[in-house]
């Protein structure tokens, strides 16, 4: 952590005052983990807090500690604009344009504040007065522990943050086990633990809450895999009309795309989720070592993300976005 940052951030805290925390649309573990963290974090100096999501965030996460107050601005749109309005310092936490936080990128577009920026995405845009931006991070949650640390904090990384922190870096790392993981990562869970957290707990309310319908549909998902042993890529689909058998709930085919990268020698892996209520065609890559699903999302599907998971749209039919990826796939040099 960049210590002028850290001092300029130090001195922004320095008064109790009126604080946002705003994650990105459709919060995950990380986004979530990281603003309830922050919070628990920075409710001990006096702080005056809102969080915000820009929509209703999943029900596994309901379980962290206050997570009821937080604002979901889609369902409460004046008040929620009001309740911004109202603070002076905003940290935007684990996205870096505000185009990302959907239905509140125009009240943040238009509410002057003093931003601060904590993000491990590519490519910041340069709204912050202060951006903590880096790609070596798995996660912001460890950003944020890390945070603490510089900012001399650490002892008031207590149980509540602990949990918080703990769930994003869980989450972002795929349980530890993505390339981005770190030895930092692990020394930072290490105190993270030693706060007294149920970690067994949190990882069951993670990821043992699917329903019957999730787990077909996940079955039938794998059904639908196509594999090209040459080219060392794995994908797979599902359409409106196989989502609608199973009952679909948003979130339902979260991590399927990574079940195609545990197959012996595939190192590029994709899922197209066709959605015929917004007319497109979802895409998640994922891929293990050098290859970059961010530069191809970029290229061929209008997306972007990281190294070895990103998102994708297509606009055609399900049958054409992915006879234009298997295209790409044949001649892809893997
Ligand atoms: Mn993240």
């Amino acid at each position: 952590m960049n210590e002028a940052l850290l001092e300029k951030l130090r001195t922004q805290l320095a008064n109790p005052g009126k604080i946002g925390i705003v994650t990105h649309k459709s919060p995950d573990g990380d986004a979530m983990g990281s603003s309830l963290g922050l919070y628990h974090l920075l409710k001990q100096f006096g702080h005056k807090i809102e969080i915000f999501t820009p929509n209703r965030y999943p029900e596994f996460l309901a379980w962290m500690p206050e997570s009821e107050r937080v604002v979901v601005f889609d369902e409460q749109n004046s008040a929620a604009t009001a309740l911004l309005n109202s603070c002076d310092t905003i940290f935007t936490l684990d996205f870096n344009a505000f185009h990302r936080a959907g239905d509140m990128e125009h009240a943040l577009k238009n509410k002057s504040a003093f931003y601060v920026m904590v993000d491990h995405h590519q490519m910041p845009d340069t709204y912050a007065q202060i951006t903590f931006s880096d790609t070596g991070y798995a996660s912001t949650c460890e950003m944020i522990y890390d945070l603490a640390v510089g900012l001399g904090w650490q002892e008031y990384v207590n149980k509540d943050v602990a949990a918080c922190l703990y769930t994003g870096i869980v989450t972002d790392t795929g349980s530890f086990r993505f390339a981005a993981t770190k030895p930092s990562t692990h020394l930072a869970v290490a105190y993270l633990m030693q706060t007294g957290i149920d970690h067994a707990k949190i990882y069951s309310n993670i990821h043992d809450n699917f329903s019957a319908d999730r787990l077909q549909l996940m079955g039938r998902s794998l059904q639908n895999l196509k594999v090209f042993p040459e080219k060392k890529t794995a994908y797979t689909k599902l359409s409106q009309a196989e989502l609608d058998a199973f009952n679909y709930v948003k979130g339902d085919t979260e991590g399927l795309v990574n079940l195609a990268l545990s197959i012996k020698g595939i190192v590029f892996a994709a899922i197209f989720i066709e959605h015929t209520d917004e007319k497109i065609i979802k895409i998640s890559f994922r891929s293990q070592g050098d290859f970059d699903v961010n530069q191809f999302a970029r290229a061929h599907f209008n997306g972007g993300g990281h190294i070895n998971a990103a998102g994708g749209k297509s606009n055609v039919s399900l049958a054409e976005t992915i006879q234009k990826f298997e295209e790409l796939v044949l001649n892809l040099d893997i």
